[in-house]
């Protein structure tokens, strides 16, 4: 019990990093006040280059997924394994989202899902990915491959990882990545979303 909160409190300390903002800084630059204002891998691409935003998208996933590694090793004697698991998840989700060192106000967390998802179903991430590269080249829009990805991957976990807590994390994952997307989604009804394609 007492193991598992330390986890969920470390997961949320760690969520709470925020790579876009740690990686822009030696560069002068702050992606809250640039670009489209998110401290994420899309608008590290869009300010610095396809490389550093690579390198925000591995720090975003890795923060998310190694708490899930470590907690999946050492919580797995535990009778509520798959729940903590899920909360370790969530916590790390959060953390990124809602950091604790920027006034609660983070990035929109498709990477950081993506990488708790990946401990936790894999498949759902095999399927989601390539609807993620296919919908970003068909449409141009970044956000419009998190918005499809996000909105599919729950269904993934129903049909490949039957859990409870499972379900529950992916569809609040997915809910919250939505909202977290709202300027995103009224841009791109407004047709004034930025494509990927132009700087
Ligand atoms: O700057 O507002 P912006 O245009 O940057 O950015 C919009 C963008 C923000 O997101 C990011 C992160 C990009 C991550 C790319 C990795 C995508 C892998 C997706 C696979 C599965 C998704 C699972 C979701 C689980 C609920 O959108």
């Amino acid at each position: 019990m007492l193991k598992g909160l330390v986890f969920i409190i470390g997961a949320y300390l760690l969520g709470s990093v925020p790579f876009a903002i740690l990686i822009c800084k030696p560069f002068g630059i702050d992606p809250r006040k640039a670009g489209s204002g998110n401290p994420g891998a899309t608008n590290v691409a869009r300010l610095l280059g396809k490389k550093w935003g690579f390198l925000t998208l591995v720090g975003d996933l890795g923060k998310a997924l190694g708490p899930v590694a470590l907690a999946k090793y050492l919580l797995r004697t535990d009778p509520y394994y798959y729940w903590w698991l899920s909360g370790v998840g969530l916590a790390a989700f959060l953390g990124h989202l809602y950091p604790i060192y920027l006034r609660f106000r983070g990035g929109k967390g498709v990477a950081s899902a993506t990488g708790v998802l990946l401990l936790l179903c894999p498949l759902a991430v095999g399927i989601s990915l390539p609807l993620f590269i296919f919908s970003v080249a068909l449409s141009g829009y970044v956000s419009v491959g998190s918005l499809l990805a996000s909105l599919s991957a729950p269904l993934w976990v129903y049909l490949f990882c039957p859990r409870v807590p499972y379900m529950i994390l992916a569809s609040f994952m997915a809910v919250l990545i939505w909202i977290k997307h709202r300027e995103n989604i009224k841009r791109l009804l407004r047709g004034e979303e930025k494509s990927w394609r132009k700087r």
